[in-house]
């Protein structure tokens, strides 16, 4: 009997022991694209790599919507078992996320472990906390993922003891304890981390007295943030070709070509679909982001679609209320594009392109980062009559409105706001001011 696989089975029968063998499963829902679901698969594939495990095969189907049973169809999962069997494939992983029931129904039907994605994500993570508060927030996430697929006996006929994706992790003795016993773990775990989150508080509150601007680099994982740092402040920060190297922000302040020193901090990388149970566990983490004062978004021009992650990353930034922080946009790893990144920095309005790891477009780096830094502490002055109610709403649509002021036929309104818009109402602007002292020409 000639069978597809016995090739692939050949090839890593040795590894059997050391590493998982996993068959991947990817859906193509109604409204999506084959391509999308490719790429998704792909990414899985470096999800499971960087877990620990190998791909051994991929499976793909077309649906409008899930199966409710088992997400793919019947005859799928027959499929599917007779390639777990061929392979000797001791788990599959779905890269659409899937119900409690939807797992369960799968397991049993393949007498294997199922998994999605944010099971995987969630493996990574509890590899990659070493703090106190990295562990806590893993754990936490960990545990709201499993309780609503807790079952009785579900153990059995799970993985074997120890070692597999999705068994890992600081909450794995607690799997068996009942319901309550882990809402209350959840319930202990949020009170720790809002502990050690209001100590955070208490050094930011310690920092803004030093008077500088915060910075955080964010961006998806592996665009090169932490290699950004060290190339910046030679910061000796962990730069790996892995997956969520980084869990743990780490600070550095940086002196910028003719301004003010600033804090930079290295953060959590994003990726598209980023566990929920995650975002809310890392919201202490991810505050970083949201309390900056400028964001410097490091996009990885390598990748084979830079835009799909930078939406994806604005997403996450969205959700942890981010997305009003300022964005400096720079596409790193630019040595490997034939043009340096030339051509999407052209599609992106004050963007910059570099190589944090060869050191390249570093000077530019910093030089345009401290104008967007000088902007953002630059305060303009503009007197708007109060016919033009298009104006006053555009100052307040475009930029942060410091105060306003009753001035006859019109308003006066103080604002932060960028050069580009500044220079679009510049009719209107009366004076400019860096920390307090106005510039240009005064109004009586
Ligand atoms: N060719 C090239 N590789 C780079 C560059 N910058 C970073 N890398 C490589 O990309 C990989 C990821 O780098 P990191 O700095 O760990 O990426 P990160 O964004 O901090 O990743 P996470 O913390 O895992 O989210 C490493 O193997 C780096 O050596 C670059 O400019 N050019
Ligand atoms: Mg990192």
């Amino acid at each position: 009997m000639s069978n597809p696989y016995q090739e692939a089975l050949g090839q890593t029968l040795i590894e059997r022991t050391f590493r998982e063998r996993i068959v991947l499963v990817g859906v193509t829902l109604g409204g999506h694209n084959d391509d999308e679901t490719e790429e998704g698969l792909d990414e899985l594939s470096l999800l499971i790599d960087t877990a620990g495990a190998d791909e051994v095969a991929r499976l793909t189907q077309r649906r409008d919507v899930p199966d409710p049973a088992t997400y793919i169809g019947k005859g799928k999962v027959d499929e599917l078992r007779e390639v777990c069997l061929a392979l000797d494939a001791d788990t599959v992983v779905f890269d659409n996320e899937l119900s409690p029931a939807q797992q369960y129904n799968l397991e049993k039907q393949l007498g294997r472990t199922a998994l999605d994605r944010t099971a995987v994500i969630l493996d990574i993570f509890a590899q990659n906390a070493h703090t106190l508060e990295g562990k806590a927030q893993v754990e936490l996430a960990m545990l709201r993922y499993r309780l609503p697929r807790l079952r009785r006996g579900a153990k059995a006929g799970l993985s074997q003891q120890g070692g597999g994706i999705g068994t890992r992790g600081p909450g794995e003795t607690r799997l068996e304890v009942d319901r309550r016993r882990i809402m209350r773990r959840i319930e202990k775990l949020e009170r720790d981390l809002k502990g050690l989150g209001r100590t955070r508080e208490t050094q930011r509150k310690g920092r803004s007295r030093s008077g500088l601007a915060n910075v955080a680099i964010v961006g998806y994982t592996n665009a090169g943030k932490s290699t950004l740092l060290n190339a910046l402040t030679q910061a000796g920060v962990l730069a790996e070709n892995r997956l969520f190297a980084t869990l743990d922000p780490t600070t550095r302040r940086l002196s910028l070509p003719g301004g003010e020193p600033v804090l930079v901090s290295d953060t959590v990388g994003f990726i598209r679909a980023l566990p929920h149970s995650l975002v809310e566990s890392f919201k202490s983490t991810l505050e970083v982001a949201s309390a900056a004062d400028m964001l410097v978004h490091v996009v990885d021009a390598s990748a084979v679609h830079p835009e799909n992650q930078m939406t994806a990353v604005r997403e996450v930034l969205a959700e942890i209320g981010a997305d009003s922080v300022p964005e400096f946009i720079v596409f790193n790893k630019a040595d490997l594009r034939d043009d340096f990144g030339a051509a999407l920095v052209d599609d992106v309005a004050g963007s910059v392109a570099v190589s944090a790891l060869q050191k390249e477009g570093i000077d530019v780096f910093l030089r345009t980062l401290a104008d967007r830094m000088r902007a953002i502490s630059r305060v303009t002055e503009l007197f708007v009559p109060y016919e033009r109610g298009d104006i006053i709403a555009a100052v307040h649509r475009e930029g942060e409105v410091v105060s306003t002021e009753d001035a006859g036929e019109g308003l006066r309104i103080r604002a932060r706001l960028s050069e580009a818009s500044a220079g679009r109402l510049r009719e209107f602007v009366t004076g400019q001011a860096v920390g307090g002292t106005m510039v240009g020409d005064e109004r009586p």
